[in-house]
């Protein structure tokens, strides 16, 4: 792996970190705010800001010149993003850190306490990092700081117990490319003969605790030697003939990576066993001792004694995954369904292995967002992105009135963006474009936009954005509300939960689904790996319980994000989708139809 150390997203983070430490030292907001802005702009940047710097050297300019014409970086801050390309350090940012307790960082970001609220805490009360927060929760103290509710408190215990449920795992969408580099990697290791990665990455799970590699080679010692030295390495835990176990570093946090070489002869019985989950191969080795077998990662052998490699003995299959379950009596099952959710048993009982959706499947993006509100790409850029991937349909969903931050269009700027819509789809081939709205659904369960504005979409998005926090009973009747509303096509990320942020709401979801299912609305696999909403449980649940029909949407907010939808079908996979249930799969006229069809039977 090649790429540079010092990238826009690290650089970004540390401009963070410097707002955040002013913020909580009390300093004065115009520096708070300047520091937050440069982080954005950093962000934003499509170049790398070390490579700019690079390329103003080589041609003689000043970099701090080139800095300084981008908009929202000064003179002060361009002198920084310089020190930082040249000495991978801001000094100002380590003196900050100096100054304020590193778990206070953590406390800022539980929800809803801002940097005053964190402020008077370790003034106060000396907290400086969540467990201080924690021990303090019951205390009269804490209750006693300014706008400290008995609500807000609740809402702390609630937020730290989630984080303490999520800690320690990364999600998918970190985890994923990292592997994908990592096996890449040591598939140009000379002898390796595959790589792979498996566990919970393969089976594609939200979050991942650890990555495993599986390499076999005929060289052992050059493959410890790439794996433990590559770049990302931070700390060698364990070197042993078969087995490493390093940490690698990805922006501001490590994680956790096992390889382990594994002989060519067994590689399928091995990429079986670390694929896991623990409880499938606990099903998987039932069928096996059924059958007089034993099953383990050296392969499937015709004896039911322990360790039968131990004793020379040869197994009868382990080569491939697929002579394995042959061997065993089973179709192939996909690593997404192999979570002991009732495969093995569907799978031994001859129903046979569901037809699994897969990403040549997907046809249409039915949620994406231009800059007409926070989206990055212009409208003609967003259908370029659309049909770079082959699609045949685009809707374009942009934010309702009331997402201020989102830059959400009032009805006059939605009925012009209709047109404009319109327009380019007239004169656009091999793709439609479909005029759409995300539109917020309000806590009460109102739309956004009134009936008659509605009625002028093809595609209706209806999508919770706040007070996610909402008890059982609303959070349930707001979402029906919209499911049953007769204008609206798809509920989007429908409890709007973040992995390892929040945890969205909890509706009722039987009768979400039944209504859904009686409604003909789709329900949506936001493909965004922060949220991954529905999750797989609840769309397994939703198709096979209920009948509901699925969406499965990027949310694009740029041309990268449409390839998120790997992470929405995987989610999908997880949950035993197949196409048919999947309005994304269908062909053009069939989904025009749906979408139409919602809209007729709204006007009788
Ligand atoms: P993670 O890392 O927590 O996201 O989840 P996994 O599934 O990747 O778990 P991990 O990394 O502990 O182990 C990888 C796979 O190796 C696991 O899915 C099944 C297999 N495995 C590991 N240890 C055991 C074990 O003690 N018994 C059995 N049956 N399988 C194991
Ligand atoms: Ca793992
Ligand atoms: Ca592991
Ligand atoms: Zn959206």
């Amino acid at each position: 792996m090649t790429e540079t150390d010092r990238t826009n997203s690290q650089l970004a983070r540390l401009f963070e970190q410097m707002a955040a430490a002013l913020d909580l030292l009390g300093k004065n907001a115009f520096r708070v705010n300047a520091s937050a802005r440069v982080a954005r702009v950093i962000r934003d940047q499509a170049d790398q800001i070390a490579n700019v710097i690079a390329r103003a050297r080589e041609e003689d300019t000043k970099p701090l010149a080139v800095l300084k014409a981008i908009d929202g970086i000064g003179k002060g801050s361009a002198e920084k993003i310089i020190e930082y390309v040249d000495t991978g350090t801001i000094a100002e940012h380590t003196e900050l850190m100096e100054q304020v307790p590193a778990g206070l960082f953590d406390v800022l970001e539980i929800p809803g306490l801002g940097p005053k609220t964190v402020r008077l805490m370790w003034e106060q009360l000396s907290i400086t990092c969540v467990a201080d927060l924690k021990g303090k929760l019951d205390s009269e103290e804490l209750a006693a700081l300014p706008r400290m509710g008995k609500k807000t408190i609740d809402n702390i215990r609630q937020a730290i117990t989630f984080a303490e449920e999520s800690a320690g795992r990364t999600p998918l969408g970190i985890a994923r490319p990292i592997a994908l580099a990592l096996v890449e990697h040591l598939k140009s290791v000379s002898g390796v003969t595959r790589a792979e990665y498996a566990g919970s990455l393969r089976r594609g799970c939200e979050t991942i605790g650890d990555i495993d590699i599986l390499v076999a080679c005929t060289d052992p010692e050059a493959v410890r030697e790439a794996f433990c030295t590559q770049s990302r390495a931070v700390q060698v835990l364990a070197r042993g003939e078969t087995k490493c176990s390093i940490r690698i570093r990805f922006e501001h946090a490590t994680m956790q990576a096992d390889l382990r070489i594994v002989p060519q002869e067994a590689f399928g019985a091995a990429l079986m066993y670390f694929t896991g989950s623990k409880d499938h191969n606990v099903r998987l080795r039932e069928v096996a001792i059924g059958n007089g077998m034993r099953l383990n990662e050296y392969g499937l052998f015709t004896t039911t004694d322990e360790r039968p490699q131990d004793a020379g003995i040869k197994p009868t299959a382990a080569q491939t995954e697929q002579d394995v379950f042959a061997a065993l009596g089973l179709e192939w099952i996909p690593p997404e369904m192999r979570e002991d959710r009732g495969e093995v048993k569907a799978c031994a009982e001859g129903m046979g292995v569901p037809h699994l959706i897969t990403r040549g499947d997907i046809k249409a993006e039915l949620h994406a967002h231009t800059d007409a509100s926070d989206g990055k790409q212009s409208l003609e850029e967003l259908v370029a992105s659309a049909q770079k991937r082959g699609y045949h349909t685009l809707a374009v969903t942009d934010h309702s009135v009331s997402s201020v931050i989102a830059n959400g269009l009032d009805p006059k700027r939605l009925r012009r963006h209709i047109k404009r819509v319109r327009a380019l789809n007239e004169k656009t081939e091999g793709i439609t474009i479909l005029a759409g709205s995300e539109v917020d659904i309000h806590p009460d369960g109102r739309l956004d936009y009134d009936d008659d504005l509605l009625a002028e979409l093809d595609v209706v998005v209806a999508s919770p954005h706040v007070s996610l926090r909402q008890d059982r009973a609303a959070a349930t009747r707001r979402l029906l509300a919209a499911v049953t509303h007769p204008r609206v096509h798809i509920l989007g990320h429908p409890t709007g939960r973040i992995i390892n942020g929040r945890a969205g709401l909890d509706p009722d979801l039987n009768e979400l689904f039944a209504a859904a299912a009686e409604h003909g609305t789709a329900l949506e696999i936001n493909s965004s790996w922060k949220r991954l909403d529905l999750r797989d449980t609840h769309v397994r649940a939703a198709v096979q319980d209920f009948g509901c029909l699925i969406a499965i949407d990027t949310d694009a907010h740029s041309d990268g994000h449409f390839e998120n939808i790997e992470y929405g079908i995987l989610t999908a996979r997880r949950a035993w989708l197949e196409p048919e249930s999947c309005i994304n799969t269908w062909a053009a006229g069939k989904l025009h139809d749906w979408l139409a069809g919602k809209r007729e039977s709204s006007r009788r």
